[in-house]
This record gives structure tokens, sequence and C-alpha cells, in this order.
């Protein structure tokens, strides 16, 4: 396609009851969506999911607002026949950014496949109509409120469910809900790089669990501690924040960092980039799953897409939209059993509904076009 316009909003999705993990509470979900035009009508959108603050990763939305703005979409027009596969190449010299680079490789690759009439799923060589999902659980405020929490996400049917920790909130959490539901639930842990590896010992206690996995115990840079922490725990240890490209699965591989990798699209710059880690990992036997950042319908609807691929065999982050918000963007997303559908409609296989824009719009649509 020839890309001539570009369109950059924000939504606010305010959380049904807040989400609290070791870097923080959220009660609204500010989502940037990009929304492009090619000269033939061709039309896609992305959702970038970079959060208010640059936390859980160095990107914030007003930062990766500003750099589609001013370097990617002028780097962009100028290519006179764009596909999803030439955005990443024409935005590597442009150093880092991935969550805003893989909001407009989306859109192009929404558009692309919508003009074609071709699933994300196919496209990205899905073999599943259906995959397992989990729910991620937030720290609550008491271990009551937590037991609760779980029970209506189980009874929902739920395939998995993720504890969030942090020092102070772990061994006992993780404890009771195994004792309270048994050993026939699939129980994971994610620390979000709350400790260190002078916390070693205290997390080799997680052992007794039987927990699936334990996701980014320490910082993202701790590849190290990763693989000391591995070779002295029974349980799997799965990476995150780490994991940045498929030149980092490698390390984390090679270096026995992780036996299980969290796939984030936003997070390693793009569904493309997503698959080349699925590809690699399945070679190296290396299980994964679909993490999640609270996205709005687009990217839950491209997110289940990538989870049909054959090596995410673990239940991903791909929660009912009812488990986050009242109201979306797109049609909502439900549960039978404890699966959800891959879209099978062109491209990410939704688009946004106009009204809803208009109503959880927190500011009007930026419009970038094409110089002439
Ligand atoms: O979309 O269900 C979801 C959220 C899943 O826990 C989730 N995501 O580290 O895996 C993670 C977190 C990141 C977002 S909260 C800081
Ligand atoms: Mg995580």
């Amino acid at each position: 396609m020839r890309l001539v316009e570009a369109e950059l909003r924000t939504v606010a999705l305010p959380l049904v009851t807040p989400f609290r993990t070791s870097l923080g509470t959220q009660t609204v979900r500010n989502a940037l969506l990009v929304r492009v035009l090619g000269a033939d009508g061709e039309e896609g959108w992305g959702e970038c999911v970079a959060e208010d603050e640059p936390t859980y990763s160095p990107e914030y939305l007003e930062g990766a607002a500003d750099v589609i703005r001013r370097f990617f979409l002028p780097a962009l027009f100028a290519v006179p026949d764009l596909d999803a596969a030439g955005v990443a190449p024409v935005l590597a010299h442009l150093r880092g950014y991935p969550m805003a680079k893989a909001a407009v490789e989306m859109a192009v690759l929404d558009a692309v496949l919508k003009a074609g009439d071709t699933a994300l799923a196919v496209h990205l060589g899905g073999v599943r109509d259906r995959v397992r999902v989990g729910v991620s659980v937030g720290i609550a405020p008491t271990l009551d409120e937590l037991l609760d929490t779980v029970d209506r996400h189980v009874s929902a049917g739920y395939a998995r469910i993720k504890l969030k920790i942090e020092p102070g909130w772990d061994l006992e959490p993780v404890r009771l809900v195994r004792e309270t539901f048994g050993a026939a639930l699939m129980l994971t842990a994610d620390a979000n790089t709350a400790y260190t590896p002078a916390d070693a010992r205290h997390l080799s206690r997680l052992d007794a669990y039987d927990l699936t996995l334990l996701e980014q115990p320490y910082a993202p840079d701790d590849l190290y501690g990763h693989a000391e922490l591995a070779a002295r725990m029974e349980t799997p240890i799965c990476l995150d924040e780490s994991i940045t490209s498929a030149r980092d699965a490698a390390r984390a591989i090679r270096a026995r960092a992780c036996s299980i990798i969290n796939i984030k699209p936003g997070r390693v710059g793009g569904y493309l980039e997503a698959r080349r880690i699925h590809d690699l990992a399945q070679a190296n036997g290396v299980p994964v799953w679909c993490g999640g950042m609270l996205e709005t319908g687009l990217g839950r609807a491209a997110n289940l897409a990538l989870a049909a691929l054959p090596g995410f065999t673990l239940p991903g982050d791909i929660s009912a939209t009812a488990r986050y918000y009242d109201r979306d963007i797109t049609r909502p997303f439900e549960l039978a059993g404890d699966s959800m559908e891959v879209p099978v409609g062109p491209g990410i296989g939704v688009t946004p509904d106009p009204e809803a824009l208009k109503d959880l719009g927190v500011n009007s649509p930026l419009q970038v076009r094409k110089p002439s």
C-alpha cells in the first residue's frame, strides 16, 4: 500500500476493578490507537500498549505518540509500496520504542490483510480456531478478597490463574490459593521484577506449590541472575520484561535464564517479531504463551490470532473483555468454556465502533498527512 494518512488518538477505558501489581495500581487504561489509510482506501487499526508511565517498560503513552508522529510516519510516508514486513526495516535506524513500532506495524498489517481479505491468524500460520486462556489476578487488599476473586475466575472457566506477587505478598497467597483450589488448578506467579538475587532462597520456597512457572522475578537485564535462579529452583522460570526481541530470546535460552517465554507483541516490536520468537522457541523446545497489556478489543483480537500458532501451548493472558472493561471500543470478547475463539474476519477481525471511540476518546484524532 501507499500510506497517505494516519490518525493518532487516545481512548480511556475505566477498569471494572483496580489492577495492582508490584509496579503500581491502575484504575483506567489509556490506550493509544493508530489508524492508517492507503492511497486505494485501505484502512487499518493498531494499538500501542505503552502505559501512562514508564514503569513496566521504558516507553510511555505520550512518548510513543510523539515518536510515531515525529519520526515513524514521515519515514513510512516515503516508502512507495509498503507492506507489513517492510515497516520494521524502514524504522530500524530509529532506536528503541518497540511498543510504538508494534502499533504502527499492526495498523499496516491490518490494512494490508483487510484489503487482501486474509485473517491475521491465517497470515501468521495459526493452527487453532480457539485458544485456552487464563487470567491475571492483581495483588488484593486482603487474602479473603484474593480467594473470592480467584473463585470467581475459576468458576467462570479460566484455564489458568496467575497471581501477581511482590515481597510481602508471595508465599502466603500462593499457598492459600493452592490449598483452597487444589492440585488440578494451573497456577503461576508474576513478580514484575520485584526481587533481586538476594531473594533466591526465599523464592525457592515457592517450589512447594507446584507452579507452572514463575514469571520475571528479577530486573529485565539480569539474565545471569535468572539463570542462577533457574538452576536452583524446580519451578520453571519464564521471562517477560527481559525479552524485547528474537535476539534477546535466543540469548536467554542459550544462557538457560528461562525455560518458558511470555510473548507480548508490543514489547517485542510487533506481531512479526513475536512470530519469530515463537519459531525460535519452538525450535528449541521452549513453550511460549501470549502475554497481555490490558488491551482494548483491537489488541485482544490480534493476540488471539497470535496465540493460534502451534507453539503457544500454555494459556495466555487474554481474558474476556468483562474481566477489565464494562465498555470496549470493539465488540466484547467472551469466554467459551476455558477458551476464546480466534477471530476469522479479515485483518485483525474487528474494527472500533465510532460511537465508542467518540464516547471514550480523550482527545480529537491527530491527523498526519503525507506531504504532497
Ligand atoms: O492483559 O490480562 C492482561 C494483563 C496481564 O498481568 C498482565 N500483564 O507483566 O504480564 C505482565 C502484566 C503487565 C501489565 S501490568 C503492569
Ligand atoms: Mg509479566
